[in-house]
Protein backbone atom coordinates (compact mmCIF):
# COMPACT_ATOMS: atom_id res chain seq x y z
CA UNK A 1 0.00 0.00 0.00
CA UNK A 2 1.24 3.41 -0.67
CA UNK A 3 1.75 6.66 1.92
CA UNK A 4 -1.82 8.07 -0.22
CA UNK A 5 -3.84 4.57 0.26
CA UNK A 6 -2.64 4.30 3.78
CA UNK A 7 -3.44 8.00 4.24
CA UNK A 8 -7.00 7.78 2.61
CA UNK A 9 -7.52 4.42 5.42
CA UNK A 10 -6.17 6.51 8.19
CA UNK A 11 -8.25 9.79 7.26
CA UNK A 12 -11.51 7.57 7.21
CA UNK A 13 -10.61 5.89 10.08
CA UNK A 14 -10.07 8.84 12.23
CA UNK A 15 -13.15 10.92 11.22
CA UNK A 16 -15.04 7.72 12.14
CA UNK A 17 -13.92 8.43 15.38
CA UNK A 18 -14.27 11.67 15.94
CA UNK A 19 -10.77 12.74 15.37
CA UNK A 20 -10.53 14.03 11.92
CA UNK A 21 -8.61 16.93 13.16
CA UNK A 22 -5.48 15.14 13.61
CA UNK A 23 -4.82 15.37 9.91
CA UNK A 24 -5.02 19.49 9.95
CA UNK A 25 -1.73 20.19 9.35
CA UNK A 26 -0.97 16.80 6.99
CA UNK A 27 -0.23 19.11 4.23
CA UNK A 28 2.30 21.14 5.53
CA UNK A 29 4.62 17.60 6.53
CA UNK A 30 7.60 16.88 4.66
CA UNK A 31 7.28 13.14 3.25
CA UNK A 32 9.15 11.41 6.32
CA UNK A 33 7.25 13.43 8.26
CA UNK A 34 4.05 12.00 7.12
CA UNK A 35 5.34 8.62 7.33
CA UNK A 36 6.22 9.24 11.55
CA UNK A 37 3.09 10.22 11.76
CA UNK A 38 1.30 7.45 10.37
CA UNK A 39 3.00 5.80 12.52
CA UNK A 40 1.75 7.36 15.12
CA UNK A 41 -1.81 7.33 14.37
CA UNK A 42 -1.91 3.24 12.89
CA UNK A 43 -0.14 2.63 16.72
CA UNK A 44 -3.65 4.38 18.35
CA UNK A 45 -5.44 1.14 18.91
CA UNK A 46 -8.45 1.77 17.76
CA UNK A 47 -10.29 -1.48 18.53
CA UNK A 48 -9.83 0.41 21.94
CA UNK A 49 -10.60 4.11 21.15
CA UNK A 50 -14.38 3.86 21.64
CA UNK A 51 -13.89 2.69 25.05
CA UNK A 52 -11.78 5.80 25.82
CA UNK A 53 -14.33 8.41 26.37
CA UNK A 54 -16.49 6.31 29.10
CA UNK A 55 -13.39 6.78 31.24
CA UNK A 56 -12.77 10.51 29.86
CA UNK A 57 -16.04 11.68 31.35
CA UNK A 58 -16.08 10.20 34.32
CA UNK A 59 -13.67 8.26 36.36
CA UNK A 60 -12.38 4.80 35.79
CA UNK A 61 -12.72 3.76 39.37
CA UNK A 62 -11.11 0.57 40.68
CA UNK A 63 -14.25 -1.16 41.37
CA UNK A 64 -18.06 -0.70 41.63
CA UNK A 65 -17.54 1.32 45.15
CA UNK A 66 -21.34 1.18 45.47
CA UNK A 67 -21.62 -2.47 45.84
CA UNK A 68 -21.13 -4.87 48.52
CA UNK A 69 -17.40 -4.85 49.72
CA UNK A 70 -15.85 -5.01 52.75
CA UNK A 71 -12.34 -4.91 54.02
CA UNK A 72 -9.98 -7.72 52.92
CA UNK A 73 -7.89 -10.10 55.34
CA UNK A 74 -4.55 -10.52 55.88
CA UNK A 75 -1.66 -11.83 57.28
CA UNK A 76 -0.03 -9.22 60.12
CA UNK A 77 3.10 -8.46 60.51
CA UNK A 78 4.06 -10.87 63.64
CA UNK A 79 2.25 -14.55 63.72
CA UNK A 80 -1.20 -14.52 65.38
CA UNK A 81 -0.99 -17.37 67.14
CA UNK A 82 1.32 -20.83 67.11
CA UNK A 83 -0.16 -22.12 64.09
CA UNK A 84 0.50 -19.22 62.26
CA UNK A 85 4.17 -18.60 63.93
CA UNK A 86 4.36 -22.35 62.61
CA UNK A 87 3.34 -21.18 59.07
CA UNK A 88 5.60 -18.07 59.31
CA UNK A 89 8.84 -20.02 59.69
CA UNK A 90 7.80 -22.46 57.25
CA UNK A 91 7.13 -19.53 54.82
CA UNK A 92 10.00 -18.05 55.69
CA UNK A 93 12.40 -21.23 53.97
CA UNK A 94 10.25 -22.00 51.27
CA UNK A 95 10.84 -18.22 50.37
CA UNK A 96 14.71 -18.40 51.05
CA UNK A 97 15.12 -21.12 49.22
CA UNK A 98 13.14 -19.97 46.21
CA UNK A 99 15.45 -16.99 46.17
CA UNK A 100 18.33 -19.27 46.23
CA UNK A 101 17.11 -21.36 43.39
CA UNK A 102 17.55 -17.71 41.28
CA UNK A 103 13.32 -17.78 41.27
CA UNK A 104 12.68 -14.67 41.93
CA UNK A 105 13.30 -11.28 39.92
CA UNK A 106 13.21 -7.59 41.34
CA UNK A 107 10.78 -5.20 39.00
CA UNK A 108 10.48 -1.69 39.11
CA UNK A 109 8.52 0.53 37.66
CA UNK A 110 10.22 3.93 36.90
CA UNK A 111 8.21 5.26 34.32
CA UNK A 112 7.11 8.26 35.98
CA UNK A 113 7.55 11.84 35.80
CA UNK A 114 8.37 12.98 39.78
CA UNK A 115 6.41 16.21 38.84
CA UNK A 116 5.22 16.42 42.55
CA UNK A 117 9.10 16.39 43.86
CA UNK A 118 10.03 19.12 41.63
CA UNK A 119 13.12 16.46 40.33
CA UNK A 120 14.54 17.02 36.75
CA UNK A 121 15.21 13.49 35.24
CA UNK A 122 14.41 10.36 36.41
CA UNK A 123 13.51 10.06 39.67
CA UNK A 124 15.42 6.83 40.58
CA UNK A 125 18.70 9.34 40.48
CA UNK A 126 17.37 11.27 43.78
CA UNK A 127 20.28 11.68 46.14
CA UNK A 128 18.19 10.01 49.58
CA UNK A 129 20.11 8.36 51.92
CA UNK A 130 21.24 9.67 54.96
CA UNK A 131 25.11 9.63 55.21
CA UNK A 132 26.19 8.36 51.56
CA UNK A 133 23.75 10.49 49.77
CA UNK A 134 23.23 7.51 47.25
CA UNK A 135 20.46 7.48 44.51
CA UNK A 136 17.27 5.35 45.32
CA UNK A 137 18.68 3.53 41.86
CA UNK A 138 22.00 3.25 43.71
CA UNK A 139 20.42 1.85 47.07
CA UNK A 140 17.88 -1.04 45.08
CA UNK A 141 21.24 -1.90 43.19
CA UNK A 142 23.24 -2.41 46.21
CA UNK A 143 20.19 -4.27 47.78
CA UNK A 144 19.75 -6.56 44.71
CA UNK A 145 23.82 -7.43 44.78
CA UNK A 146 23.71 -8.28 48.63
CA UNK A 147 20.65 -10.64 48.18
CA UNK A 148 22.83 -11.93 45.61
CA UNK A 149 25.83 -12.24 47.62
CA UNK A 150 23.46 -13.32 50.76
CA UNK A 151 21.79 -15.84 48.78
CA UNK A 152 24.33 -17.57 46.82
CA UNK A 153 22.47 -16.44 43.29
CA UNK A 154 22.12 -14.09 40.82
CA UNK A 155 19.03 -11.86 41.30
CA UNK A 156 17.79 -10.75 37.67
CA UNK A 157 16.56 -7.11 37.90
CA UNK A 158 14.09 -5.53 35.18
CA UNK A 159 13.25 -1.71 35.26
CA UNK A 160 10.67 -0.04 33.74
CA UNK A 161 10.81 2.91 32.12
CA UNK A 162 8.84 5.31 29.63
CA UNK A 163 9.68 7.24 26.63
CA UNK A 164 10.34 10.30 29.16
CA UNK A 165 12.89 9.14 30.85
CA UNK A 166 14.12 5.87 29.29
CA UNK A 167 17.76 7.27 27.57
CA UNK A 168 18.31 9.23 30.85
CA UNK A 169 17.55 6.01 32.41
CA UNK A 170 20.09 4.48 30.51
CA UNK A 171 23.21 6.96 30.65
CA UNK A 172 22.40 7.08 34.21
CA UNK A 173 22.95 3.37 34.81
CA UNK A 174 25.93 3.30 31.95
CA UNK A 175 27.50 6.32 33.74
CA UNK A 176 27.69 4.30 37.30
CA UNK A 177 28.72 1.51 35.45
CA UNK A 178 25.23 -0.48 36.52
CA UNK A 179 25.99 0.22 40.39
CA UNK A 180 28.60 -2.43 40.22
CA UNK A 181 25.64 -5.52 38.87
CA UNK A 182 26.34 -7.07 35.76
CA UNK A 183 24.77 -5.28 32.67
CA UNK A 184 23.51 -8.42 31.37
CA UNK A 185 21.69 -9.03 34.47
CA UNK A 186 19.92 -5.44 34.11
CA UNK A 187 16.91 -5.75 31.19
CA UNK A 188 15.31 -2.47 30.52
CA UNK A 189 12.52 -2.07 29.12
CA UNK A 190 9.85 0.77 27.91
CA UNK A 191 6.47 0.83 28.82
CA UNK A 192 3.35 2.15 26.34
CA UNK A 193 1.43 5.66 25.89
CA UNK A 194 -1.85 6.85 25.30
CA UNK A 195 -2.86 9.58 23.64
CA UNK A 196 -3.86 12.54 25.64
CA UNK A 197 -7.53 14.47 25.27
CA UNK A 198 -9.15 17.63 25.64
CA UNK A 199 -12.18 17.85 27.00
CA UNK A 200 -14.53 17.22 24.50
CA UNK A 201 -12.46 13.88 23.66
CA UNK A 202 -10.46 15.02 20.83
CA UNK A 203 -6.47 13.95 20.76
CA UNK A 204 -3.91 16.92 21.47
CA UNK A 205 -1.64 17.33 19.16
CA UNK A 206 1.67 18.07 20.24
CA UNK A 207 3.31 19.32 17.85
CA UNK A 208 1.73 19.37 14.01
CA UNK A 209 3.21 15.84 13.33
CA UNK A 210 3.34 14.35 17.18
CA UNK A 211 0.42 13.36 18.87
CA UNK A 212 0.18 14.42 22.19
CA UNK A 213 1.08 10.90 24.71
CA UNK A 214 2.00 10.06 28.34
CA UNK A 215 2.94 6.99 29.57
CA UNK A 216 -0.38 4.68 30.27
CA UNK A 217 0.39 3.77 33.89
CA UNK A 218 2.15 1.17 35.88
CA UNK A 219 -0.77 -1.27 34.80
CA UNK A 220 0.89 -0.87 31.18
CA UNK A 221 4.10 -2.68 33.19
CA UNK A 222 1.96 -6.02 32.99
CA UNK A 223 1.81 -5.71 29.14
CA UNK A 224 5.53 -3.92 28.48
CA UNK A 225 6.71 -7.14 30.58
CA UNK A 226 5.51 -9.34 28.12
CA UNK A 227 5.76 -7.15 24.91
CA UNK A 228 9.72 -6.77 25.56
CA UNK A 229 10.47 -10.10 25.91
CA UNK A 230 11.34 -9.24 29.37
CA UNK A 231 9.03 -12.19 30.39
CA UNK A 232 10.67 -14.47 28.06
CA UNK A 233 13.88 -13.54 29.52
CA UNK A 234 12.59 -14.89 32.79
CA UNK A 235 11.65 -18.03 31.83
CA UNK A 236 14.98 -18.45 30.05
CA UNK A 237 16.19 -17.74 33.42
CA UNK A 238 13.62 -19.71 35.68
CA UNK A 239 12.22 -17.37 36.93
CA UNK A 240 8.64 -18.09 38.43
CA UNK A 241 8.04 -14.86 40.93
CA UNK A 242 8.32 -10.95 40.04
CA UNK A 243 9.30 -8.61 42.73
CA UNK A 244 7.12 -5.95 41.79
CA UNK A 245 8.06 -2.39 43.66
CA UNK A 246 8.12 1.73 42.82
CA UNK A 247 11.07 3.52 42.39
CA UNK A 248 10.49 6.30 45.55
CA UNK A 249 10.47 3.63 48.42
CA UNK A 250 14.05 3.51 49.47
CA UNK A 251 13.36 1.16 52.68
CA UNK A 252 11.62 -1.10 51.04
CA UNK A 253 12.60 -5.38 51.56
CA UNK A 254 13.21 -6.28 47.17
CA UNK A 255 13.86 -9.69 48.35
CA UNK A 256 11.31 -10.65 51.54
CA UNK A 257 11.40 -14.68 51.98
CA UNK A 258 8.45 -14.47 54.15
CA UNK A 259 6.34 -12.71 51.73
CA UNK A 260 7.59 -14.45 48.54
CA UNK A 261 6.84 -18.14 50.80
CA UNK A 262 3.41 -17.14 52.08
CA UNK A 263 2.60 -15.88 48.62
CA UNK A 264 3.53 -19.66 47.51
CA UNK A 265 2.30 -22.17 50.52
CA UNK A 266 -1.22 -20.15 49.74
CA UNK A 267 -0.92 -20.69 45.99
CA UNK A 268 -1.35 -16.81 44.89
CA UNK A 269 -1.13 -15.82 41.40
CA UNK A 270 -0.15 -11.54 42.92
CA UNK A 271 0.22 -10.61 46.38
CA UNK A 272 0.72 -7.48 48.32
CA UNK A 273 1.73 -5.75 51.17
CA UNK A 274 0.38 -3.06 53.17
CA UNK A 275 0.54 -1.58 56.04
CA UNK A 276 -2.19 0.33 58.70
CA UNK A 277 -2.82 3.82 57.50
CA UNK A 278 -2.10 6.98 59.44
CA UNK A 279 -5.76 8.06 58.97
CA UNK A 280 -8.84 7.45 56.82
CA UNK A 281 -7.37 9.54 53.93
CA UNK A 282 -3.75 9.01 53.90
CA UNK A 283 -2.72 9.07 50.18
CA UNK A 284 -2.29 5.28 49.52
CA UNK A 285 -4.91 2.47 47.82
CA UNK A 286 -7.67 1.10 49.90
CA UNK A 287 -7.75 -3.18 50.27
CA UNK A 288 -10.96 -4.14 49.92
CA UNK A 289 -12.95 -7.80 49.40
CA UNK A 290 -15.11 -7.16 46.23
CA UNK A 291 -16.98 -10.55 45.38
CA UNK A 292 -14.83 -12.33 47.58
CA UNK A 293 -11.82 -10.51 45.39
CA UNK A 294 -8.83 -8.48 46.84
CA UNK A 295 -9.56 -5.27 45.32
CA UNK A 296 -7.64 -1.91 45.59
CA UNK A 297 -9.61 1.18 45.85
CA UNK A 298 -7.54 4.26 45.02
CA UNK A 299 -8.10 6.73 47.80
CA UNK A 300 -9.31 9.24 45.70
CA UNK A 301 -11.99 7.15 44.60
CA UNK A 302 -12.81 5.75 48.20
CA UNK A 303 -16.06 7.78 49.40
CA UNK A 304 -15.67 9.71 52.46
CA UNK A 305 -18.02 7.93 54.71
CA UNK A 306 -16.62 4.70 54.00
CA UNK A 307 -12.59 6.05 54.25
CA UNK A 308 -13.83 7.42 58.07
CA UNK A 309 -16.19 4.42 58.71
CA UNK A 310 -14.88 2.20 62.49
CA UNK A 311 -14.99 -0.52 63.80
CA UNK A 312 -16.67 -1.06 67.23
CA UNK A 313 -12.83 -0.76 68.88
CA UNK A 314 -12.39 2.58 66.89
CA UNK A 315 -9.96 0.96 64.06
CA UNK A 316 -10.55 2.03 60.58
CA UNK A 317 -12.85 -0.46 58.67
CA UNK A 318 -10.53 -0.14 55.76
CA UNK A 319 -7.43 0.23 57.64
CA UNK A 320 -5.32 -1.66 55.15
CA UNK A 321 -3.12 1.16 52.86
CA UNK A 322 -1.34 -0.29 49.59
CA UNK A 323 2.38 0.63 49.30
CA UNK A 324 2.53 -0.68 46.11
CA UNK A 325 4.48 -4.30 46.60
CA UNK A 326 3.71 -7.18 44.47
CA UNK A 327 4.90 -10.74 44.60
CA UNK A 328 3.84 -11.67 40.64
CA UNK A 329 3.90 -15.02 38.99
CA UNK A 330 5.15 -14.89 35.72
CA UNK A 331 2.72 -17.40 34.65
CA UNK A 332 -0.10 -14.95 35.59
CA UNK A 333 1.71 -12.34 33.67
CA UNK A 334 1.83 -14.32 30.15
CA UNK A 335 -1.76 -15.48 31.14
CA UNK A 336 -3.01 -11.84 31.34
CA UNK A 337 -1.62 -11.35 27.65
CA UNK A 338 -2.31 -14.39 25.97
CA UNK A 339 -6.23 -14.72 27.18
CA UNK A 340 -8.46 -12.21 25.21
CA UNK A 341 -5.52 -9.67 25.72
CA UNK A 342 -5.07 -7.51 28.69
CA UNK A 343 -7.23 -4.75 29.30
CA UNK A 344 -7.08 -2.83 32.44
CA UNK A 345 -9.82 -0.12 33.44
CA UNK A 346 -8.55 3.64 32.60
CA UNK A 347 -8.56 6.29 35.04
CA UNK A 348 -8.36 9.75 33.92
CA UNK A 349 -6.13 12.49 35.43
CA UNK A 350 -6.98 16.14 34.11
CA UNK A 351 -3.81 18.10 34.25
CA UNK A 352 -2.28 20.69 32.16
CA UNK A 353 -1.54 19.57 28.63
CA UNK A 354 0.97 21.45 26.58
CA UNK A 355 -0.68 21.32 23.08
CA UNK A 356 -0.99 23.63 19.38
CA UNK A 357 -4.08 24.64 18.63
CA UNK A 358 -5.90 24.51 15.43
CA UNK A 359 -4.12 27.42 14.05
CA UNK A 360 -0.87 25.37 14.64
CA UNK A 361 0.35 27.69 17.82
CA UNK A 362 1.89 25.99 20.97
CA UNK A 363 -0.05 26.44 23.91
CA UNK A 364 1.20 26.21 27.58
CA UNK A 365 -1.82 26.20 29.76
CA UNK A 366 -1.84 27.53 33.21
CA UNK A 367 -4.77 25.95 33.94
CA UNK A 368 -5.92 22.11 33.96
CA UNK A 369 -7.00 21.72 30.11
CA UNK A 370 -7.50 17.98 29.32
CA UNK A 371 -7.34 14.61 30.35
CA UNK A 372 -4.61 11.88 30.59
CA UNK A 373 -5.49 8.00 31.07
CA UNK A 374 -3.49 5.78 32.89
CA UNK A 375 -3.98 1.76 34.35
CA UNK A 376 -3.25 0.97 37.63
CA UNK A 377 -1.25 -2.73 38.47
CA UNK A 378 -3.73 -3.30 41.47
CA UNK A 379 -5.99 -3.51 38.99
CA UNK A 380 -4.71 -7.00 37.86
CA UNK A 381 -5.23 -8.27 41.47
CA UNK A 382 -8.86 -9.31 41.37
CA UNK A 383 -7.57 -11.20 38.15
CA UNK A 384 -5.80 -13.36 40.31
CA UNK A 385 -6.91 -16.97 40.95
CA UNK A 386 -6.05 -15.71 44.93
CA UNK A 387 -3.97 -13.03 46.19
CA UNK A 388 -3.34 -12.49 49.90
CA UNK A 389 -2.23 -9.19 51.88
CA UNK A 390 1.06 -9.43 54.30
CA UNK A 391 1.09 -6.34 57.01
CA UNK A 392 4.13 -4.77 57.12
CA UNK A 393 5.39 -2.06 59.24
CA UNK A 394 5.48 1.49 58.39
CA UNK A 395 8.99 2.12 60.54
CA UNK A 396 10.70 -0.81 58.98
CA UNK A 397 9.58 -0.62 55.03
CA UNK A 398 7.57 2.55 53.98
CA UNK A 399 9.60 5.75 53.34
CA UNK A 400 8.00 7.38 49.91
CA UNK A 401 9.86 10.19 48.57
CA UNK A 402 7.24 11.36 46.95
CA UNK A 403 6.85 15.51 47.56
CA UNK A 404 9.24 18.66 47.68
CA UNK A 405 7.51 19.67 50.79
CA UNK A 406 4.55 18.27 53.15
CA UNK A 407 4.35 14.82 54.35
CA UNK A 408 6.47 11.98 52.39
CA UNK A 409 9.05 14.19 51.15
CA UNK A 410 13.30 13.47 50.84
CA UNK A 411 13.70 14.94 54.16
CA UNK A 412 10.99 12.75 56.06
CA UNK A 413 12.00 9.99 53.92
CA UNK A 414 15.97 10.64 55.21
CA UNK A 415 15.24 10.75 58.77
CA UNK A 416 12.88 6.74 58.38
CA UNK A 417 16.32 5.45 56.75
CA UNK A 418 18.57 6.85 59.92
CA UNK A 419 16.13 5.46 62.54
CA UNK A 420 15.18 2.18 61.20
CA UNK A 421 19.17 1.73 61.32
CA UNK A 422 19.16 2.93 64.93
CA UNK A 423 16.70 0.92 65.81
CA UNK A 424 18.34 -1.93 63.85
CA UNK A 425 21.71 -1.66 66.18
CA UNK A 426 19.76 -1.54 69.04
CA UNK A 427 17.75 -4.45 68.28
CA UNK A 428 20.50 -6.44 68.03
CA UNK A 429 21.67 -4.66 71.43
CA UNK A 430 24.14 -1.96 70.29
CA UNK A 431 23.72 1.24 72.77
CA UNK A 432 23.30 4.01 71.08
CA UNK A 433 23.41 7.98 72.49
CA UNK A 434 19.95 9.40 72.34
CA UNK A 435 18.75 12.90 72.70
CA UNK A 436 16.23 13.76 75.69
CA UNK A 437 13.05 13.32 73.29
CA UNK A 438 14.16 9.47 72.49
CA UNK A 439 15.47 9.80 69.18
CA UNK A 440 18.75 8.85 68.34
CA UNK A 441 21.46 11.67 68.11
CA UNK A 442 23.84 10.35 65.87
CA UNK A 443 23.01 9.53 61.65
CA UNK A 444 23.39 5.92 60.97
CA UNK A 445 23.32 4.63 57.80
CA UNK A 446 23.01 0.63 57.24
CA UNK A 447 24.49 -0.30 53.46
CA UNK A 448 22.58 -3.66 52.18
CA UNK A 449 26.14 -5.68 52.29
CA UNK A 450 26.02 -4.64 55.79
CA UNK A 451 22.20 -5.91 56.62
CA UNK A 452 19.41 -6.12 54.36
CA UNK A 453 16.70 -7.27 57.23
CA UNK A 454 17.33 -6.57 60.75
CA UNK A 455 18.36 -10.64 61.69
CA UNK A 456 21.29 -9.68 59.42
CA UNK A 457 22.59 -7.08 61.70
CA UNK A 458 23.94 -9.57 64.94
CA UNK A 459 26.59 -11.34 62.63
CA UNK A 460 28.03 -8.12 62.07
CA UNK A 461 28.20 -6.75 66.07
CA UNK A 462 32.57 -7.16 65.22
CA UNK A 463 32.41 -4.82 63.07
CA UNK A 464 31.29 -1.95 64.58
CA UNK A 465 32.54 1.02 65.60
CA UNK A 466 31.83 2.98 68.99
CA UNK A 467 28.87 5.52 68.41
CA UNK A 468 28.89 9.08 70.03
CA UNK A 469 26.74 11.43 70.05
CA UNK A 470 26.33 13.65 66.70
CA UNK A 471 28.69 10.81 64.47
CA UNK A 472 27.53 10.15 60.81
CA UNK A 473 28.10 6.62 61.35
CA UNK A 474 28.30 4.51 57.93
CA UNK A 475 28.18 0.60 57.70
CA UNK A 476 29.00 -1.18 55.12
C1 LIG B 1 0.94 5.06 44.44
C2 LIG B 1 -0.36 4.26 44.58
C3 LIG B 1 -0.91 4.36 45.99
C4 LIG B 1 0.14 3.92 46.99
C5 LIG B 1 1.40 4.76 46.80
C6 LIG B 1 2.51 4.25 47.70
C7 LIG B 1 -1.33 4.54 42.39
C8 LIG B 1 -2.42 5.08 41.57
N1 LIG B 1 -1.33 4.81 43.66
O1 LIG B 1 0.60 6.42 44.52
O2 LIG B 1 -2.04 3.52 46.13
O3 LIG B 1 0.41 2.54 46.85
O4 LIG B 1 1.88 4.69 45.45
O5 LIG B 1 3.67 4.98 47.51
O6 LIG B 1 -0.49 3.84 41.93
N2 LIG B 1 4.89 4.82 37.16
C9 LIG B 1 5.33 4.29 35.97
N3 LIG B 1 4.65 4.61 34.84
C10 LIG B 1 3.56 5.41 34.83
C11 LIG B 1 3.12 5.96 36.06
C12 LIG B 1 3.81 5.64 37.21
O7 LIG B 1 6.32 3.55 35.93
O8 LIG B 1 2.99 5.62 33.76
C13 LIG B 1 5.62 4.48 38.39
C14 LIG B 1 6.36 5.65 39.00
O9 LIG B 1 7.62 5.82 38.39
C15 LIG B 1 6.43 5.22 40.45
C16 LIG B 1 5.12 4.46 40.65
O10 LIG B 1 4.69 4.07 39.37
O11 LIG B 1 7.49 4.33 40.67
C17 LIG B 1 4.05 5.22 41.41
O12 LIG B 1 3.61 6.31 40.72
P1 LIG B 1 2.98 7.58 41.43
O13 LIG B 1 4.04 8.35 42.11
O14 LIG B 1 2.19 8.28 40.41
O15 LIG B 1 1.99 6.93 42.50
P2 LIG B 1 1.29 7.62 43.74
O16 LIG B 1 2.29 8.23 44.62
O17 LIG B 1 0.20 8.49 43.27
Amino acid sequence: MGTQEIFENTRKLLEKHNQGHLLAFWEQLSDQQKEAFLGQVVALDFARLEDYWPNLARNGVSATVGGDFTAAPSYGPVPADAEQRDKYARARNVGAELISAGKVAAFVVAGGQATRLGFDGPKGNFPISPVKNKTLFQIFAEFIAATGEKYHTVCPWYIMTSPLNHTDTREIFEANDYYGLDGKNVFMFQQGTLPNFDFEGKILLATKDRIACSPDGHGGSLTALYRSGAIEDMKKRGIEYVSYFQVDNPLLNIFDPLFVGLHVLDGAEMSSKALLKTGPKERVGNFCLVDGKVTVIEYSDLPDELAQKRNADGSLVFELGSIALHIINTSFIEKLNSEAGLSLPLHRAVKKIPHINDRGELVAPAEPNGIKLESFVFDALPLASNSLILQTLRSEEFAPVKNATGVDNAETARKMIAARAAAWLETAGVPLPRKPDGSADCTIEIAPSFALEKDDVKAKLDRLPDIKPKDNVYLS
